[in-house]
């Protein structure tokens, strides 16, 4: 893909996801529905994450996803190019929607987190821009077209 979406960090957004606080637990569910911008195709998890550990540094041509901390927290950094923003997870009823077209890094993991990630495809690795420098050049080349 030679192409990358005009999305900006205002696009990252908070998603309340549906929860049912107990007296006995809280419940929390993702489902497929008009509460989330895309149907979820894939679900992962991440966990035995060292405290000082970076996950990420990576951005997608069409994957739309939604991180959640089901247990502890974490920090989820968002960059389109030309603006940062950083978002700190630690609700497990609390996504974080990132669109495509978003560099994304993952630090600060409290001691115990795991992490639950809601995606929209399948995984494929030429999905992904892990290099910083061709994320930015064709941030730059959609930025300069929508001019
Ligand atoms: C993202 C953040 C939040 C697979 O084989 N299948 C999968 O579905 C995934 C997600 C990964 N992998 C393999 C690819 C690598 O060899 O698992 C290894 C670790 O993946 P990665 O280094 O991409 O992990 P993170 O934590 O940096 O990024 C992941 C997702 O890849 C990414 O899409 O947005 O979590």
């Amino acid at each position: 893909m030679t192409e990358t979406p005009a999305t900006t960090v205002d696009d990252c957004r908070i998603i309340n996801l549906e929860h049912h606080p107990h007296s006995y637990g809280t419940l929390t569910v993702a489902q497929n529905s008009n509460a989330l911008p895309f149907a979820i195709k894939r679900i992962y998890y991440i966990y035995d994450i060292p405290t000082n550990s970076t996950r990420g540094g990576h951005s997608h041509f069409t994957e739309q996803c939604i991180l959640t901390a089901v247990g502890g927290c974490f920090d989820v950094s968002v960059f389109d190019g030309k603006n940062k923003k950083t978002f700190t997870l630690k609700r497990p009823f609390e996504g974080l929607y990132i669109p495509p077209g978003i560099w994304r890094t993952m630090e600060n993991f409290s001691s115990g987190c795991i992490v639950l990630v809601l995606s929209s495809i399948k995984f494929d690795e030429k999905d992904y821009v892990r290099d910083m420098d061709h994320f930015t050049e064709l941030k730059q080349n959609t930025f300069d077209k929508h001019l």
